[in-house]
């Protein structure tokens, strides 16, 4: 087996005369760099968003946000937070936003236009029970999570993984 040997030491000894430390640590940074700017998730940051503090709702904003006819609910799978102890856009006490969201468009009847929403889950306490609404309009598949409902997405939260209930934020208009 010496031939083996031979052979794994000349092989090793190229790669070693063709790679300077310096050309190794150079090509590890250009790693680092180019690995931090890839997006770790491909969801909304809904932390980072924030929109619900300032998101009063469209001037005419028909319906009932107990019910789930209600128009910001076309793309929701889960408990009304309204139903909760929470509003449309905030969790009710006790719970927290997940720091991603899903979205989706939806219609609002009553000035014709379409809206981008941002749907939070509420973590932190067990699952509401109140209001459940399954609406799933423009609902994708898992594979396409931020598009798709049918997750737990306070697996990202710092509180808790359980799950309570889902807001509708307003993020803006859909031009
Ligand atoms: N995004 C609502 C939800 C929560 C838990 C399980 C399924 C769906």
């Amino acid at each position: 087996m010496k031939w083996l040997d031979d052979l794994t030491e000349e092989s090793t000894r190229a790669v070693a005369r063709r790679s300077s430390r310096r050309s190794l640590l150079g090509r590890l940074a250009v790693a680092l760099v180019g690995a931090s700017t890839l997006p770790l998730l491909p969801v909304e940051r809904g932390a980072a968003a924030e929109p619900a503090k300032s998101d009063d709702g469209p001037a005419q904003d028909p319906g009932d946000p107990t019910t789930c006819e209600y128009w910001r609910y076309c793309g929701i799978d889960g408990f009304l937070c309204s139903c909760c102890g929470g509003s449309i856009t905030t969790c009710p006490p006790g719970t927290e936003p997940a720091a991603v969201t899903w979205i989706g468009t939806c219609h609002n009847p009553a000035d014709n236009k379409d809206y981008f929403l941002s749907y939070n889950d509420c973590c932190g306490k067990s699952s509401c029970g109140r209001c459940m609404c399954n609406r799933n309009e423009g609902d994708t598949p898992i594979y396409q999570p931020p598009l798709s409902n049918d997750v737990n997405w306070c697996v990202g939260s710092k509180a808790d993984i359980a799950y309570h209930c889902t807001v509708s934020r307003i993020v803006g208009l859909a031009k």
